[in-house]
């Protein structure tokens, strides 16, 4: 049926090696893992992009435009600041959701901005692994809807 891309940010590599009180003791196979089952159960296939370079997430946003239904985005620390990658989130027409492992509400305050916010269609966040499954479901279900 469609291809959905999950696109990781910065330091998302190391999830299950450090600050697991925070991230959780889930390497980021795992958790992709979880959200491509999901993609998979309902008929659609799941690309997985992780960088650490904000122009590598640009690039592959735009990319996204010829080959992919939704996008699911963990932007990590970008999210707070790369108004580059609000701004290619914003040429991308379809589903678009943000999320998070921890709930950035409610941690430090500069981690209470989200420049992705206003671009994307909808925000899980604060669920940890179990944030990806939602993510996903999410995703799904709006592919649904627009047919
Ligand atoms: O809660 C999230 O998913 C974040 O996007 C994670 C980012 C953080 O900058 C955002 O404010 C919220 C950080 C990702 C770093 O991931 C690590 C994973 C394991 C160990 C160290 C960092």
């Amino acid at each position: 049926m469609a291809s959905i891309l999950l696109v990781s940010g910065p330091n998302l590599n190391l999830l299950g090696a450090r600050e697991p009180e925070i991230y959780g003791r889930d390497t980021l196979e795992e958790v992709v893992g979880d959200a491509r089952a999901v993609a998979e159960a309902n008929g659609h296939s799941l690309d997985h992009v992780q960088s650490n370079h904000e122009g590598d997430i640009v690039d592959a946003v735009q990319a996204a435009r010829e080959r992919h239904a939704a996008i699911v985005i963990n932007p990590g620390a970008f999210t707070h600041y790369s108004y580059a990658i609000a701004d290619a989130l914003a040429t991308f027409d379809g589903p678009k959701i943000e999320l998070h492992l921890s709930n950035p509400s409610a941690r430090e305050a500069w981690r209470r901005t989200s420049v992705v916010g206003p671009v994307v269609t909808g925000t899980v966040a604060g669920f940890g692994r179990h944030g990806y499954r939602l993510a996903l479901e999410a995703a799904v279900a709006l592919l649904k809807e627009a047919g």
